[in-house]
């Protein structure tokens, strides 16, 4: 009963105390009794958060939804962005079109549908970003603007993803702890540090529930990125499992962190559910694992015998790569509310494979 009284006592947001795991109570998991989780009053739908998720249509927004669906219910959480959505995305829970850079819009959805949380994952990634300096100016600066405004007049929890494009050449690259010099030479991450700043200004100045993560290159299975500088390890599987050969547009030495895209979704929950005391800033690195193109490769050639990956690459996303950690240190993060990543490379590469070859064989019985 004790574990119970204390979840009552420290909840994420009002109501959300039986959802907590126990290792933002203080106390291990087997201190917690079996079952507990269910025996405490049981939580009404008006306690579970209303969650909007903006540029829902990008790498991370559908797996970040289902994650979230399968925890506070599917009519929850809102999926939206300013592209349509594939039918499989339409039918699978609720889904409005929503420009950030429409503020009006933004009020109106966030008032219609009782958002509680705002996830914003609308952005031009670095390399499609130096492309088109004006567009990502507008998406990343001024969408963000509303989204910070939205949040504050309507006293949302809000989360903001940051980076390792949040570093420059003179941060310290290996490890880049939470607080060093930030001075990105991209449009994208100078809009990321942007946004760091101005979410902890909004936290010190008018009490936002601020969270930002700054995560690092994130490999996904069934979805793209877009346009940005570590978009080779995501591209790398499925040629390998396709062709047996790759030509890659970054150096063969070139080392970046990476994150499996469950251990980035399962993070970004945990920070939203993390009780505000346990947070000892409002800005995090995440990191869980770091290696080069030829790394890559060599642990590729275990599953794939005679993978060949050639090498052209790209001066501008060479030089935005050079420019980024090499890994992160997350000390923090692990410290104050018990950040863990499941996934190094062998089971990436593993994940990966499975998934694309299976997917092969498919297309190629079809
Ligand atoms: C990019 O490469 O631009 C992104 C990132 C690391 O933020 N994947």
């Amino acid at each position: 009963m004790a574990v119970l009284r204390m979840w009552r006592l420290r909840p994420a947001c009002p109501g959300l105390s039986t959802l907590l795991p126990s290792r933002f109570l203080g106390i291990a998991p087997w201190q917690v009794p079996a079952g507990a989780r269910f025996q405490s009053t049981s939580i009404s739908e008006a306690d579970l958060p209303r969650v909007l998720i903006t540029g829902g249509l990008g790498q991370l927004g559908v797996g970040l939804a289902n994650l979230l669906r399968r925890r506070f219910g599917k009519d929850n959480v809102i999926l939206s962005d300013i592209k349509k959505p594939p039918a499989q995305v339409f039918h699978s829970g609720p889904f409005v079109y929503a420009d950030i850079l429409d503020y009006k819009h933004l009020r109106e959805i966030v008032v219609n549908h009782r958002i509680t949380w705002l996830l914003h994952y609308s952005a031009l990634l670095s390399a499609v970003g130096e492309a088109n300096v004006s567009l990502a100016r507008a998406v990343n600066v001024t969408g963000l603007h509303n989204i910070l405004d939205v949040a504050a007049e309507h006293n949302l929890r809000l989360f903001v993803p940051s980076t390792i494009g949040a570093f420059g050449p003179t941060s310290p690259r290996n490890p880049t702890p939470d607080l060093c010099i930030q001075r990105p030479r991209t449009i994208y991450g100078v809009s990321k540090v942007h946004a760091e700043l101005m979410g902890e200004y909004y936290h010190y100045r008018y009490g936002l529930d601020f969270r930002c993560l700054r995560y690092p290159g994130i490999i996904s299975a069934d979805s793209q990125p877009g346009g940005g500088t570590t978009d080779y390890a995501v591209e790398i599987f499925r040629a390998a499992a396709r062709s047996g050969k790759f030509e890659c547009n970054l150096a063969a030495g070139c080392r970046l962190p990476m994150m499996y895209i469950e251990d980035c979704l399962r993070a970004t929950l945990e920070i939203m559910e993390a009780p505000a005391e346990s947070l000892s800033t409002r800005v995090y690195n995440i990191n869980a694992m770091s290696f080069t193109p030829e790394e890559l490769a060599r642990e590729l050639c275990k599953h794939v015998p005679g993978f060949r990956v050639t090498y052209s690459v790209d001066p501008l996303r060479q030089a935005i790569a050079d420019s980024w950690p090499m890994n992160l240190d997350d000390s923090n993060a692990r410290r104050d509310w018990g950040w863990k990543h499941d996934f190094d490379l062998p089971e990436l590469v593993t994940l990966m494979l499975n998934f694309h070859s299976s997917n092969t064989r498919v297309a190629r019985a079809n």
